[in-house]
């Protein structure tokens, strides 16, 4: 058997890239589907090439294995990402419930966030960016502004890439395809956010790893609906805000969830202005949801 990485997965054929930079067009085996695991880009998998076919269409051959995951996001679907590059711009107009939400899970699996604000170019991108970098501060996520137009920045964020596999997300048409476009040479197919919008539909529609030496991305179709899909015990969402942490000891109730504790220290840091209002907000909207999931979790 060979050992390689899953690039790119369509319609139940997934295209694995050995050492040699050979791909190869696979089927998964049909236990993957018994175990309830689907084969991720990113994936590094144990594979048998097929025989006797044109190069790139080896629809013979296998994924047998998949080696173990260092990590796996939910949205978007990918594996072993080890820097989560969540990408903002000034239009389409930044949702940062989504970027805390994508915080959430990134913490969770041990990736690495990096907040970009592209488009630097634009209209209102510093306003964007004194706010994204005031409203994460004290979480430590490092905020890079750049434009894949002018090329600001650009080679700083190059910089920031190296060392295991980073995942670009976040709205469809805040630039990640643009992006990755400049930055790599690369000639994926962007689309104007008018006629996303119109169209409802995103320009890119799978995710694919690319190589470049030590730097390996991965492109991802846009969204902007994210669940917290996985239930857990709402006591633990405030360990996803690295902010609260200096506080927390000082809490009069312990646990205490943040919410509405009298003496509750978070709060009380909210109201100094040492921890964001804005974030403060979302997580308590995060946390009621959080909370009905966690009672409706045997029904
Ligand atoms: N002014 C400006 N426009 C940009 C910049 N980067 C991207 N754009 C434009 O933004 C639009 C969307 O770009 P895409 O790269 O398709 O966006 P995307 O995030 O890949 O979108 P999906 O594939 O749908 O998720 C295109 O019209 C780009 O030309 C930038 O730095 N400045
Ligand atoms: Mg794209
Ligand atoms: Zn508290």
């Amino acid at each position: 058997m060979m050992e390689g990485v899953i690039v790119r997965g369509r319609g139940g054929f997934y295209t694995v890239r050995d050492e040699a930079g050979q791909e190869y067009v696979l089927r998964a085996k049909k236990k993957f589907r018994r175990q309830k695991v689907t084969p991720l880009v990113g994936d590094r998998v144990l594979f048998t090439p097929g025989e006797g076919k044109e190069e790139g269409k080896e629809e013979d051959g296998w994924v047998e294995e998949i080696l173990p995951r260092v990590s796996q996001c939910p949205r978007p679907p990918v594996a072993n990402v080890s820097i989560l590059c969540i990408v903002v711009a000034p239009a389409p107009e930044p949702d940062w419930m989504l970027v805390d939400k994508l915080l959430i899970f990134a913490w969770k699996q041990h990736i690495r966030p990096l907040l970009i604000l592209n488009k630097a170019d634009l209209p209102g991108a510093e306003e964007a960016a004194a706010l994204a970098k005031a409203m994460y501060a004290g979480a430590k996520v490092d905020v890079l502004c750049v434009s894949a137009k002018s090329g600001e920045n650009t080679e700083r964020l190059k910089a920031c890439l190296s060392g295991g596999v980073c995942c670009f997300s976040g709205q469809s048409g805040v630039g990640k395809s643009t992006l990755l476009n400049a930055l790599f040479g690369l000639s994926q197919e962007t689309g104007d956010i008018s006629r996303k919008i119109q169209r409802g539909k995103n320009t890119t529609r799978h995710a694919e790893l690319f190589s470049f030496g030590d730097i390996r991305v991965i492109d991802t179709p846009g969204f902007s609906l994210l669940e917290l899909d996985e239930v857990f015990d709402p006591v633990l969402l405030r360990d996803y805000y690295p902010e609260f942490a200096p506080y927390e000891n000082a809490c009069r109730f312990s646990p205490c969830y943040h919410g509405s504790e009298p003496g509750c220290a978070v709060l009380r840091a909210a109201g100094e202005g040492a921890v964001h209002p804005a974030r403060l907000e979302r997580y308590h909207i995060l946390l009621a949801e959080c909370r009905q999931a966690w009672r409706e979790r045997y029904d």
